[in-house]
């Protein structure tokens, strides 16, 4: 049997915590494989609906009760934040997009990578265990993990929230079957009698503190809900959010001195800035292509963002679009002629 070395426990912290710095990312901690301590809340949140349609996490409900689920054997976690903030100021009357994905690059791919170059370096030092690195789409709770790992709290925006970043960061994820010392977990709350991110959802998307209803929020609306039109009562109330929304961390305190220099690939791209109205509605699935191909914008294609679009000109009064949506209230996407026809309506109401 080959004897391997056991590192020291403290250098190796001490260069995991610099491998981590070196790859860009703003924290890094760690923790034990745990069953999360929201699983049980998971699970309600599930069956109140609060996912809408996004079934694919309820139809792994049993794999989020442990990191097994995930990795088996999986024995720790190293937990990574990565700021994506910048302090740049917008025009609030074109079309919105989240700050997340104003970058070229989609932060998965990103971080993936990153995370890859840790991984790597890992198996080095232990040759025999295994590891996986998750961004977002395993069935793994990353806040929960990333509050076991002491980064911060929930927020009663459901975000973790960070003393040192605020809370405009991504999370991602080392699972590993090698045991490291965990670092403790984050036990205190920090929002206090604050309750400026309730107060300030636009569409009440907070059924009561901590918890979100995706049905009602309109990043969910905006982005994941892709194969249905967006239901009228909301439709007013998305404003003009054409990609995701910020409002609950915009008005979030913790958010003020948060750090505004994130790496180049989040920086706002210069061609969201010429990106109008009229540029996003006369968009074909070729030009949609071309633009947003390898950003996170590329995950609703062109038939949602333009439906999208539709909503937020009649919430801004564009009358000046009035032509163009009535050519696409006979559009091929329903998605897209439903929406339109809306707008024409509320235009036309106004007018
Ligand atoms: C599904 C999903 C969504 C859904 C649902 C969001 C939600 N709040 O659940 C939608 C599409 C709406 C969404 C929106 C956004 N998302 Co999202 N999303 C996810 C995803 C894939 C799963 C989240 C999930 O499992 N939700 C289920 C609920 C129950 O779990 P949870 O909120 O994560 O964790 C809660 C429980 O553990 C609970 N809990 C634990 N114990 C207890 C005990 C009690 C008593 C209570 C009440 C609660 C409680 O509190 C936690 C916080 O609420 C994660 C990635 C991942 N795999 O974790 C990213 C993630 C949460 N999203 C992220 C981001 C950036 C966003 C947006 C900001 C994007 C945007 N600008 O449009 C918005 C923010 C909206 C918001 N206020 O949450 C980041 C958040 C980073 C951070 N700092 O928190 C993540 C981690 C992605 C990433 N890898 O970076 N998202
Ligand atoms: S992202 Fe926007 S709609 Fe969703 S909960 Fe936050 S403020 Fe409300
Ligand atoms: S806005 Fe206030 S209540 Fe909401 S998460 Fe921030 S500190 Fe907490």
């Amino acid at each position: 049997m080959p004897v391997t070395m056991m590192p020291d426990a403290d250098e190796l912290r001490q260069e995991l915590d610099e491998r981590g710095r070196a790859l860009g990312f703003d924290l890094l901690r760690v923790t034990s494989a745990a069953q999360p301590t929201g699983y049980e809340t998971l699970l309600r949140w599930f069956e109140q609906g609060y996912d809408a349609d996004m079934k694919w996490m309820s139809g792994r409900s049993a794999a989020y009760a442990h990191p097994d689920g995930v990795l088996p054997g999986t024995r720790s976690l190293i937990v990574v934040a990565m700021n994506y903030h910048n302090s740049e100021t917008i025009d609030a009357a074109a079309p919105r997009f989240a700050r997340y994905a104003w970058g070229e690059q989609d932060y998965h791919s990103l971080i993936r990578r990153q995370l890859k170059q840790l991984t790597g370096w890992l198996n080095d030092k232990f040759p025999e265990h295994r590891t996986r690195a998750v961004v977002d789409t395993a069935p793994l709770l990353e806040r929960d993990f990333g509050r076991q790992a002491g980064i911060g709290w929930f927020g009663k925006n459901t975000m973790l929230i960070s003393r040192e970043i605020g809370s405009w960061f991504f999370l991602g994820a080392i699972l590993t079957t090698q045991e490291f010392p965990p670092d403790p977990p984050f036990e205190t709350d920090h929002c206090g009698s604050c309750t400026r991110c309730l107060d300030a959802c636009p569409t009440d998307a907070f059924p009561e503190s901590g918890v979100l209803d995706s049905n009602r929020c309109i990043s969910y609306l905006t982005i994941e809900r892709r194969t249905q039109t967006i239901p009228d009562e909301l439709r007013s109330l998305v404003d003009n959010w054409v990609f995701g929304c910020d409002v609950c961390q915009d008005v979030c305190p913790w958010n003020r001195f948060a750090p505004d220099e994130a790496r180049a690939e989040f920086q706002r791209r210069a061609e969201l800035e010429s990106i109008g109205f009229r540029e996003l509605l006369t968009m074909d699935a070729v030009e949609f292509d071309r633009i947003f191909r390898g950003t996170p914008l590329y995950r609703t294609g062109r038939d949602v963002l333009v439906r999208n679009t539709c909503l937020a000109a009649a919430n801004t009064g564009r009358r000046d679009c009035l032509e163009l949506l009535r050519q696409l209230s006979s559009d091929d996407s329903e998605l897209v002629s439903a929406a339109a026809a809306w707008a024409v309506a509320q235009l036309s109401e106004e007018g």
